[in-house]
């Protein structure tokens, strides 16, 4: 009896808003799909961000390789890359089987045991991330899964990714190898390292952010997935505002993390996966890139064709 005259005390307490007006509402919320549906690129479009893939984007590209040097900007899969979650990368050697002909041919393989999508320096498609049951231009999840993949917006219609690639050195701008373990990038952070290193953002672009997180890879994996530095909600939006055809960092989320806002969990990937279809490229390794000081580069990136799956590891490459 005593408990229930609690219980009907506290809704009252509640309802009356003496607590529900001391709770801070979020600093951010998905917006509604009145609001982000159907995306600019119209009702049926699955492409986002990668309908900026053009041969003019290619020609641009192309335009800024001088020299022909190649710089990799992809992690070497194998089990010491830290992993988010659960997630796994188990290699089994199926090594060696003799050919009983003359020539005694001998074929090795494996099998890879793993979240092949989301492992490593990863690609985020649009299946990836929702607000509830809806996507990006407002697909339903339930109605388009199946055993074998999503029907909507898998990593297979990406396609090839060639553009003008430019890589915005926070750390650099900053004067420090790493930024702090939850440092939220700002918008002058980015703006500061832009004119720093004389360049501006473009309509396709991808958009490239050195944190200097990347040096704990594969050192301090512990370290590396509990928090990190990265962009917050404001520069999402103000990136996002420049239309790049994706946003990559040598981070796991591309944003900081946890948010600042203990109330949202990785906002920046609704921002840009759902509410915008802009890609996100995460764990990139960009200590060389960094490092000679390559702001603009020809950016060449094709994720696997994963029937309906929501992204793909990948190994980008920075040519100039
Ligand atoms: C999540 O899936 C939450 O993270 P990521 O896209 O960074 O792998």
């Amino acid at each position: 009896m005593k408990q229930i005259k609690l219980g009907v005390a506290l809704s009252a307490l509640l309802l009356s808003g003496s607590i529900v007006a001391q709770a801070q509402a979020p600093s951010w919320s998905p917006p509604a799909e009145s609001a982000r549906c159907p995306s600019k690129w119209g009702a049926t479009d699955e492409r986002g961000s990668g309908n900026h893939m053009k041969p003019q984007s290619v020609l641009n590209a192309v335009k800024l390789i001088k020299t022909g040097e190649v710089i990799e900007l992809g992690h070497v899969l194998n089990d010491k890359m830290p992993f988010f979650g659960t997630r796994r990368f188990d290699m089994h050697m199926k090594r060696t089987f003799l050919n009983q002909f003359s020539n005694m041919r001998g074929s090795n393989e494996e099998i890879v045991i793993s979240e092949i999508g989301q492992v490593g320096t990863q690609f985020d498609g649009f299946a990836h991330q929702t607000h509830l049951n809806s996507w990006y231009n407002c697909f339903k999840v339930d109605e388009n899964a199946t055993r074998s993949g999503f029907n909507k917006l898998g990593v297979h219609n990406v396609g090839s990714l060639i553009t003008r690639g430019v890589l915005i050195d926070v750390a650099g701008f900053k004067g420090v190898e790493m930024l702090g373990d939850n440092y939220e990038i700002t918008v002058a952070d980015l703006e500061g390292a832009l004119k720093k290193q004389n360049v501006t953002l473009q309509p396709g672009d991808a958009v490239i952010i050195n944190t200097g997180w990347g040096k704990l890879w594969a050192k301090d994996n512990a370290r590396f997935v509990k928090s990190c530095p990265g962009i917050g909600v404001k520069a999402a939006e103000w990136l996002i505002a420049k239309d790049p055809m994706l946003l990559g960092s040598d981070n796991w989320p591309v944003e900081v993390a946890p948010n600042p806002d203990k109330q949202v969990s990785l906002p920046v990937h609704q921002i840009a996966l759902v509410v915008n279809g802009v890609h996100l490229l995460e764990n990139l390794k960009l200590d060389e890139l960094a490092a000679k000081g390559v702001s603009e580069f020809a950016f060449i990136m094709q994720p696997l064709k994963i029937q309906g799956g929501t992204g793909s590891t990948v190994a980008p490459i920075a040519v100039r």
